[in-house]
C-alpha cells in the first residue's frame, strides 16, 4: 500500500503502527502476515491501531540469527528526521512462547539490534503484550540518525510465531508506557511528502 510519505519525527520521538508498513519482503517460505499489503492481525486482543504484525508460519524449524537476517522475512518503515543522534529502539510485542519473541532491528538495511521480545505467559504476565527495548544480551537497543532527511527503519524475523503491534523510535532512553509497560504509548506519528 501507498501511504503518501514518510513518518514525521518529532521533538525526538516517532510511533508506527507495524501494520502501516511502507514495504513488505517474504524470504525463504516465511513471512510477516499482517503488513501491508494484506489485512492486519487482529486475533490476539490488545492491540492497537487496525492490528498488529505477526511472523510465519510458526513451525519453529528455522531461526534466522543475526548472521542470516538478511534471509529473512522483512517489513520497512520510512521516517522523516529532523532531530538527529542516538534513538532508542521500543516495539510492543507479544508471542505464544519462548521460541517466538525476538527480532532484529535496523537502520538502512545495517543491523542494529536482536531483540528479545514478550511471551504470553511469561513472568506470570496477565497482558498479552508489553513494550521492549532490550537486545538478547540485555544491552539497549539503539540505532544513530547521523543525518538529517528520510531513513529507513527495518524489521526482521528472528523467531517465526513473534507478534509486533507498535513501534517506537525515541531519544529518550527511560520511557516507560504508562501507566505500564503494556500501555498503548503515543498516539502514531503523522505522515508528510518531502
Ligand atoms: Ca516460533
Ligand atoms: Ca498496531
Amino acid at each position: 500500500m501507498f501511504w503518501g510519505g514518510a513518518f514525521i519525527e518529532s521533538g525526538g520521538s516517532v510511533v508506527m503502527e507495524t501494520e502501516n508498513n511502507d514495504g513488505k519482503f517474504n524470504r525463504n517460505g516465511y513471512r510477516w502476515d499482517g503488513a501491508a499489503p494484506g489485512s492486519p492481525q487482529t486475533a490476539t486482543d490488545g492491540w492497537h491501531g487496525d492490528g498488529y504484525i505477526a511472523a510465519r508460519p510458526n513451525d519453529d524449524l528455522r531461526v534466522f540469527f543475526a548472521n542470516g537476517y538478511l534471509d529473512a522475512p522483512e517489513v520497512v518503515y520510512n521516517v522523516n528526521f529532523t532531530t538527529t543522534g542516538t534513538y532508542f529502539v521500543y516495539l510492543r510485542s507479544s508471542g505464544p512462547d519462548a521460541k517466538s519473541d525476538s527480532a532484529h532491528v535496523g537502520l538502512d538495511g545495517a543491523l542494529n539490534g536482536s531483540m528479545a521480545l514478550y511471551f504470553i505467559g511469561e513472568g506470570g504476565a496477565t497482558s498479552n503484550w508489553k513494550w521492549r527495548s532490550n537486545n538478547n544480551d540485555g544491552t539497549r537497543t539503539k540505532i544513530n540518525v547521523s543525518t538529517p532527511g528520510i531513513h529507513t527503519f527495518h524489521i526482521f524475523m528472528r523467531e517465526d510465531g513473534t507478534r509486533i503491534d507498535r513501534i517506537r523510535l525515541s531519544t529518550n532512553k527511560d520511557w516507560v508506557a504508562n501507566p505500564n509497560d503494556s500501555a498503548k504509548g503515543p498516539d502514531e506519528s503523522p505522515r508528510g511528502t518531502f
